[in-house]
Order: C-alpha cells, then sequence, then structure tokens
C-alpha cells in the first residue's frame, strides 16, 4: 500500500510539475529583494529597504513554480519572520559575503529560525551573495562562519556562490534547492 502511495504520489508529481513555498530571509542589504527580482523580471532593479514583504511566482527551471516570500531584514523587523514560517517547503538565506563583521548577527538569526518548530526539517539554500565585490568570502567560508557543518543532520543546505546584481549563481542555486525541496515534499506530504 505505502510503495502504491509513494508511486501515485511521484507520478502526480511528475505530471504536475513542482510547486513550493519559498521563503527568502537574511539580514538587512544582503540582497534578498535584488535576487527575488533578477529572477521574475531578469532585471538589476533599484531597491529600497523593504519594511514588509514582497511575494512573486518565479519558475527558475522547467516544471519548477517556486512562490518566494522575500521579508524584510531590518533588525527591528526580524520579529515579524516567525509569521511567514508555517507551510514553508524551503528557505533562502541571503548572505551579504562582504560583510563579514555581521557573519555572527546572521549565523545568529539563522540558527534562531532553523530552531523554530514550524521549520523543522525544512532544507535551506544560503546564497553567498555580493560575490563581485573586493573582500567577499568564498562560499565555503562562509558556510564555516555560519556553522552549517553542525546543521548536517537536521537540515539539508547547500551554500551557493552568487552575484544577484548579475544573475549569476542564481538558478544554480535554485536547482539544487528543487532537489531538497522534492525530497522533503516526500517526506513530508501524504
Ligand atoms: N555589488 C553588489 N551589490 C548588490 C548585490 N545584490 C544586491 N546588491 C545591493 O545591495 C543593496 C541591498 O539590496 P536589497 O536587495 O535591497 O537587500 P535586502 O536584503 O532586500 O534588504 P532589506 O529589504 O532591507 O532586508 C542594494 O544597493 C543592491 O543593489 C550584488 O550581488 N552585488
Ligand atoms: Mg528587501
Amino acid at each position: 500500500m505505502g510503495i502504491l502511495l509513494s508511486t501515485l504520489q511521484q507520478a502526480l508529481m511528475n505530471f504536475s510539475g513542482t510547486k513550493a513555498r519559498i521563503l527568502m530571509l537574511g539580514l538587512d542589504a544582503a540582497g534578498k529583494t535584488t535576487v527575488l527580482y533578477k529572477l521574475k523580471l531578469n532585471e538589476t532593479v533599484c531597491t529600497i529597504p523593504t519594511i514588509g514583504f514582497n511575494v512573486e511566482t518565479v519558475e527558475p527551471i522547467r516544471n519548477v513554480s517556486f512562490t518566494v516570500w522575500d521579508v524584510g531584514g531590518q533588525q527591528k523587523i526580524r520579529a515579524l519572520w516567525k509569521h511567514y514560517f508555517l507551510n514553508t517547503d524551503g528557505l533562502v538565506f541571503v548572505v551579504d559575503s562582504a560583510d563579514w563583521e555581521r557573519f555572527p548577527d546572521a549565523r545568529g538569526e539563522l540558527e534562531a529560525i532553523l530552531e523554530h518548530d514550524e521549520m523543522r526539517g525544512v532544507p535551506f539554500l544560503v546564497m553567498a551573495n555580493k560575490q563581485d565585490l573586493p573582500g567577499a568570502r568564498r562560499p565555503m567560508d562562509v558556510a564555516e562562519e555560519l556553522g552549517l557543518a553542525k546543521m548536517r543532520g537536521k537540515h539539508q543546505w547547500h551554500v551557493q556562490g552568487c552575484c544577484a546584481a548579475s544573475g549569476e549563481g542564481l538558478v544554480e542555486g535554485l536547482e539544487t534547492l528543487t532537489g531538497l525541496v522534492k525530497q522533503f515534499q516526500k517526506t513530508t506530504r501524504f
């Protein structure tokens, strides 16, 4: 019966493609809104700090539809993040790779998000953004600064170097996230 159900589920997913609710968080000025509109419009928009949120449906690869929630990251409004956690299939955590002084803040915020009950087991992609800036840390160094190794076992994750301004690395990162999201949906749905 279990095998039948999972075969049916697989067939259904292949037929209808992947649909997922993706939450995008990170410190203020990390580049979240820039990422969102680069994916949506293929344009580098001139952003202002997000006070509430932006939400867009994007199709980074064929047969994949992500509803991406980009929530403002200024410190005084981070308390609102938890209201977006429910039913999240995947998290994109954007980091300014050149802003190494705030890596400890980013690490603390990421840990707090992942500890939340509603985020249990949710896979995440760290976008090590702004790789074009002088002094930007490499993705593996960002992963180390964020202490990602110790999250293995609780969450599947991947780190992707990118430049939201040019779009480099964005689709590659979301491709990997898609695989992780599919696995997560298989274990939590049905
Ligand atoms: N050099 C460089 N600048 C970038 C890149 N991505 C974003 N920026 C710039 O970083 C600044 C902040 O970008 P936003 O996208 O507004 O940042 P955010 O994470 O949405 O910030 P909040 O809405 O305050 O949470 C803007 O001036 C962007 O142009 C990048 O890849 N390279
Ligand atoms: Mg923003």
